[in-house]
Order: structure tokens, then sequence, then C-alpha cells
């Protein structure tokens, strides 16, 4: 799902639920910020249809990828974690395993939001994980959720969405 006005986000908050499950678990999905020229969704399999394509995103990961030839990834440190990603190299700045299930065919309550590089997300309320990045520059972006399977595959699906973007500048 993409929303293809590009806005210039310095800030927002987000709120939704993700539901991912009913297969034999895999990707996982994310929510981020693409850049405006960006072409999505990116490529499938682990890299959740976000990876390859300029961005950062927020990324829900229920599948430990251990080949590190088909991507330009790290390994996965394990099949179900949160991450704050770097989506153009596929990469983490910070995850977290401390999420319930996230493939257990229910409903998760997701609060996320982004304050001028400063990224912060919880589910289901557990203890956010918190990743502020290094001299963030704003950029023109397209707010999209992504998801992909690959050999192994979910349902993935988001409700519930509500978004506010703020656009004025850092300070
Ligand atoms: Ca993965």
């Amino acid at each position: 799902m993409i929303w293809t006005r590009p806005l210039r986000p310095t800030r927002f908050t987000a709120s939704f639920s993700i539901w991912m499950g009913e297969g034999n678990g895999a990707d996982g999905m994310t929510f981020g910020m693409f850049e405006a020229a960006a072409e999505l969704p990116g490529a499938t399999g682990g890299a959740l249809g976000a990876f390859l394509e300029p961005g950062l995103a927020i990324e829900f990961d229920t599948y430990q990828n251990i080949d590190i030839e088909e991507f330009v990834l790290e390994l996965d440190g394990s099949p179900n974690h949160i991450g704050i990603d770097d989506t153009g190299t596929g990469t983490s700045f910070a995850t977290s395993d401390d999420v319930p299930d996230l493939s257990c065919a229910c409903w998760l309550p997701v609060e996320a939001s982004f304050d001028c590089g400063r990224f912060e997300v919880s589910v289901d309320g557990r203890p956010p994980l918190v990743h502020a990045i290094d001299s963030f520059e704003p950029f023109d972006a397209v707010l999209a959720f992504t998801a992909s399977t690959g050999g192994s595959t979910d349902v993935h699906a988001v409700g519930d969405v509500a978004i506010e973007v703020d656009e004025s500048a850092c300070p």
C-alpha cells in the first residue's frame, strides 16, 4: 500500500495493526518512508518488498534469512523480530526480539513514531525499539507498507491505520 503523493517528512506518528500468518511463516512486512524515486514494491523474499529501494523503514520480520548471496543482507538475528532499516542496502540499524509471535494469525497493534531521525516502534505494548539515525537529512518520500513472500508464504495485512505527518524543519 503506497501513498503516491510525495511528502518531506521530518516527523510522523503512526498507529496501525498488522496481521501475519496462515502460511508457513515468511517473510514479513515493513512500514517506511521511501525516496520518491523508489520503485515499490522492492525485492521479494527476505527483502520484504522494500530492500534495494532507497528509504528508511520499520520491519516486522518473520523469517530468519540465511542466504546472504541473494541480497546484500546481513543475517537476521532471529526468525521473529522488528528492526529499523536502511532499505537501500537492506541492513538494520537496530533490531529487537522483544515482540510477540508476529505470525500469530492475529491482529497486533503497532505504535510508531519518527522525529528528525529518531525512530520508536512498539508492538502490542512491548517496550519500544528506539534508534536515532545520525545526521538525518529530510528527503522527498512516499509512505508505504510493503510485504513479500519467498519460498515460504503467509498472509500479510494491515488495518486501523492512522498516520500524522509533520514536514516542519528539524532543529
Ligand atoms: Ca528475514
